[in-house]
Order: C-alpha cells, then sequence, then structure tokens
C-alpha cells in the first residue's frame, strides 16, 4: 500500500498542555510522525508528498468561519502582541450565549475550541492544512482504483467537528477522505474508527448524514476523554439516524474483549454495505501509551489489520492518535503489514 506524508507537519511543535496540574510538552509531538515514517519505509512501503487541494476542498465537511478563524488565528495573536502557543481559557458552557462568537481572539479560541490541551502554534494552520491534504491524496488514490492507501496525517483529526477544534485536532482529516470518495462516485461510505479515543469530531459531521457511517470503538466517555460524547445510546438523527454506531468499552481492556467488540463493529459495516472504508488508525489501544488504557500488545495489530482486510472493500487509512512514541511506528505498520497480508 502506498504512503502519503507532508515534512510540513513538524510545523506544529512547540505547544504545551495542562497534565495532571502541570504545563507540559503536548504528548502529540512531531516525533510520532518521524517513528511511523521509519517504520513504513522499514516495512517497504513507498511514501509520496500529497497533491495540492485548494481551500474548497474543506467545505464540504467544515464551516468556513472556522476555517478563517484556524488559518488566521495565530497571525490575531501576535496582532495583540502575544507570542508562543495559544490555549483558550474560558468556555461557553450551560446557561451562557452559546452561539455569540465574541470579536476577540481569546474569546473566539473560547468559541471554536471544546478543551484547553489542544495549543495552536504559528505553524499549526500549515501543518494541518497540510494533513488534510495528504488525507484527500489518499482517498483520491483510492478512489482511482488504489486497494488501499495510508495517510500519514499529523496533526490528527478525528477529534475536530464541523466547527470545532480539540484533542490535538483542527481539521477532520478522515471526515475529508469520506466527503471526497462520496464526491467520487462512492455512494456510501463507512468510517471505521479505532483511535482510543471517541471520533467524536467525525461523529458530529456525520451525525444527520444517512450516507457516511460512522462506527466508533473507544474508552468509555464515563472515564475518558472527550467524556461528553461517544455513549452507547448515541445513533444519529434526522436522515442520519441509525447511521452513527458506538461501542464504549472500560479501561483495561484486552484483545479478548476488544476483539469481540470489533467483530460487532465490522458487522455494523458490512451490514451498512459501503463502497468504501476510511479507517480512522489510532493506536493509543497500545497498552504502553501514556495516555489511554486499554491493553493491546504489539502483535494484536497485525490482526486488527487482517479483520478490516476481511471486509473486501477499498480502504483508506488516516493516522490518529499514539502516543507511546518510540513504539508506535511498529505498532502502525503491524496494521498497515496485516491488512496487506
Ligand atoms: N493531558 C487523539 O488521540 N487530552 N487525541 C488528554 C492529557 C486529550 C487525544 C489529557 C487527548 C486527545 C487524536
Ligand atoms: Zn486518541
Amino acid at each position: 500500500m502506498r504512503v502519503v506524508h507532508s515534512p510540513r507537519h513538524a510545523l506544529h511543535d512547540g505547544g504545551m498542555e495542562l497534565h495532571r496540574g502541570e504545563l507540559v510538552p503536548c504528548f502529540e509531538m512531531p516525533a510520532r510522525a518521524d517513528f511511523i515514517l521509519q517504520a513504513v519505509r522499514q516495512a517497504g512501503l513507498e511514501v509520496s508528498e500529497p497533491q495540492a487541494f485548494g481551500l474548497e476542498s474543506l467545505w464540504g465537511v467544515h464551516d468556513a468561519g472556522f476555517v478563517e478563524f484556524l488559518r488566521t488565528a495565530h497571525a490575531q495573536w501576535r496582532a495583540i502582541g502575544k507570542q508562543g502557543f495559544m490555549l483558550p481559557s474560558g468556555f461557553p458552557a450551560r446557561g451562557m450565549r452559546r452561539d455569540h462568537l465574541p470579536s476577540g481572539i481569546n474569546g473566539q479560541m473560547g468559541y471554536y475550541a471544546f478543551d484547553a490541551g489542544t495549543p495552536i502554534v504559528q505553524g499549526t494552520w500549515d501543518a494541518a492544512f497540510a494533513a488534510a491534504q495528504c488525507a484527500l491524496t489518499a482517498a483520491a488514490w483510492v478512489a482511482e482504483g488504489e486497494r488501499s492507501a495510508y495517510a500519514l496525517c499529523r496533526p490528527p483529526g478525528h477529534h475536530a467537528g464541523h466547527s470545532t477544534y480539540g484533542g490535538y485536532c483542527f481539521l477532520n482529516n478522515a471526515a475529508l477522505a469520506a466527503q471526497h470518495l462520496r464526491e467520487r462516485g462512492c455512494a456510501r461510505v463507512a468510517v471505521l474508527d479505532v483511535d482510543y479515543h471517541h471520533g467524536n469530531g467525525t461523529q458530529d459531521i456525520f451525525w444527520e448524514r444517512a450516507d457516511v457511517l460512522v462506527v466508533s470503538l473507544h474508552g468509555t466517555p464515563e472515564t475518558e476523554y472527550p467524556y461528553f460524547l461517544g455513549y452507547a445510546d448515541e445513533r444519529g438523527a434526522g436522515a442520519g439516524e441509525g447511521f452513527t454506531h458506538n461501542f464504549p468499552l472500560p479501561r483495561g481492556t484486552t484483545w479478548a474483549q476488544y476483539s469481540a467488540a470489533l467483530d460487532s463493529a465490522l458487522d455494523a459495516v458490512a451490514r451498512f454495505g459501503p463502497d468504501a472504508l476510511v479507517v480512522s488508525l489510532g493506536v493509543d489501544t497500545y497498552v504502553g501509551d501514556p495516555i489511554s488504557a486499554f491493553a493491546l500488545e504489539r502483535e494484536h495489530f497485525p490482526l486488527m489489520g487482517r479483520r478490516l482486510a476481511q471486509l473486501r472493500l477499498p480502504t483508506v487509512f488516516v493516522q490518529e492518535g499514539g502516543y507511546a512514541v518510540e513504539d508506535l511506528g511498529l505498532n502502525v505498520a503491524g496494521v498497515l503489514e496485516g491488512f496487506d497480508a
């Protein structure tokens, strides 16, 4: 399978997040992509740079005002004399003006963000836009007849909604891939999200749509990020009712338990009868992950890839999370090699 990746990911660097009461460098760091790149090259996969898609390629998934905010946020921050990374410090909660966009940059951050762990730095927009182009390029390859492709995206995307960012995500790379496939002849597209965290952004984007199925397996939001979405009773609304499926699993979930839930998730995908599959590939389900609590071991990732291949669908893999940086490459390559085996 071919790999698409942009070195521009490295422009998103230098941000800090609040972790257990301390400001620490983000777990989502440039070295993640370096380790993955090394492992996929080691596995003999060919790596290319993305094609150029314009800003308008984002409109099918994201709100134009939100995109404009992301594109100009750091320049606005510098315009008020600030430097370094930007984090929001106030959010519109119950009883507040949720639909009013303040004119100042701090209020705008709180309006569009849903956590204080997703810093924007000077290079964030360029890196996030390059990651989106990687996902669109992988989708284009599959639309043109490739059996599968892997978009090595960084920053990740599945927490980013129609007009929201958070969870280290700015633009929803997997949703962009799914929308691209829809526009290139696939009548039905399934997104399967195996990242440890619920893909709340992808769910938000396709919530009322019957043409894109969203299936996510993840740590239960009762105790795990993003806490406020990803419960089993969320099934879509309007035309999209029944086209969202969530499989929340407890901390400590082992491969035996995970594998049973994966079977149910794959059944839901197969019943939908899609023309193509997008996999939101987070490997933060790994036992060694520093911010997650499942117990998957290295040998389980090729088994996961094998099971995904058994759907016999044209498949776009999009990189999401995974923070055990030194083991990340082998775990990702394990899924891809299991798929190709
Ligand atoms: N200080 C993805 O895996 N922060 N995002 C957790 C740690 C949010 C993870 C708290 C984790 C988001 C793409
Ligand atoms: Zn994750």
